[in-house]
């Protein structure tokens, strides 16, 4: 008994760091929009397109993680990193951007048929399926044709040859902690290729690829708030007494309150040395 609450004191008294964590998500969608036909879309499709056809017209990916779902609110996203596998597709070297999406878009049933087909034209769009024209067809419309998205790139990354290409950066992790703190403002990416011209399509493995190890997977590395009343003196709580009760020296914000200090670690320390003084000094004298 007197150790538990030895090391419940010493609980109070040492500062740790609140707890870290680190998960890895899959979309909760991705689609493909097509800039030459606005009634076509690639929703259950195993590839996400981005860049332009051979004949120069646009294909853009959209791709949405449900982060607010997987990590407990008020946490601190650390880094945020995207893999991303590379199937096929022109092997021109193409720089890659993912742009915050501004408005919400669907999923539906189209699909451009398994790993081989191709695909790069995709599918007639299903109900629901976002598309160049609409966010969700055939009843919803972007504000802009071809996606609502921020212009500057999050993060973006050069791509040629198939293989697992990753975007990180203080961007994606700002994004990230914007998705946490408000989902419903969660959206997710645009992937935005090289558009200028013909030959620099890239098609990387959806959330619906029957190999699930090459489906996109978003990193994330966050760090928990601090509990008051937990008995964890976490970050910078003055102290924490594990409850909530005001006026019994540690507050129900994990303050020290007026005239009832814990003594500190240094404190401690001092009256142990004081404590340890007083006994030698009654061993020296009693001889
Ligand atoms: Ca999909
Ligand atoms: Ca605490």
């Amino acid at each position: 008994m007197r150790r538990l609450l030895l090391v419940g004191t010493l609980a109070t008294l040492l500062c740790v760091p609140a707890i870290a964590g680190s998960v890895v998500l899959t979309p909760s969608k991705d689609n493909s929009i097509y800039a030459d036909n606005a009634a076509r879309s690639n929703g259950m499709g195993p590839s996400v397109f981005a860049g332009a056809s051979g004949g120069g017209s646009p294909r853009r990916g959209l791709m949405a993680f449900d982060v607010a779902g997987a990590i407990p609110a008020g946490a601190v996203i650390e880094s945020a990193v995207l893999t991303l596998n590379l199937s096929h597709g022109q092997p021109t070297e193409a720089a890659i951007g993912l742009h915050l999406l501004l408005a919400d878009w669907g999923e539906g049933a189209s699909s451009s048929g398994g790993p081989g087909s191709g695909g790069g034209g995709g599918a007639p769009a299903a109900s629901g399926d976002a598309t160049w024209a609409h966010t969700f067809f055939d009843t919803a419309f972007w504000s802009t044709a071809g996606g609502d998205f921020a212009g500057a790139a999050s993060a973006s990354q050069n791509v040629s040859t198939p293989g697992s290409y990753v975007w990180s950066g203080a961007g994606l992790a700002a994004d990230v902690q914007a998705w946490l703190d408000a989902p419903a403002s969660n959206f997710g990416w645009l992937l935005r290729g090289f558009e200028a011209g013909g030959g620099a399509s890239k098609a990387f493995s959806s959330r619906n690829t029957p190999d699930a190890a090459l489906r996109p997977a978003l990193t994330i590395e966050f760090a928990e708030p601090a509990v008051c009343g937990n008995a964890v003196r976490e970050d910078d709580e003055q102290c924490d007494d594990g409850n909530n009760v005001d006026g019994d020296g540690c507050s129900s914000s994990c303050t020290i309150e007026a005239g009832t200090a814990i003594p500190t670690v240094g404190e401690w320390g001092l009256l142990l040395l004081a404590a340890g003084l007083l006994w030698l000094g009654t061993r020296v004298f009693r001889n």
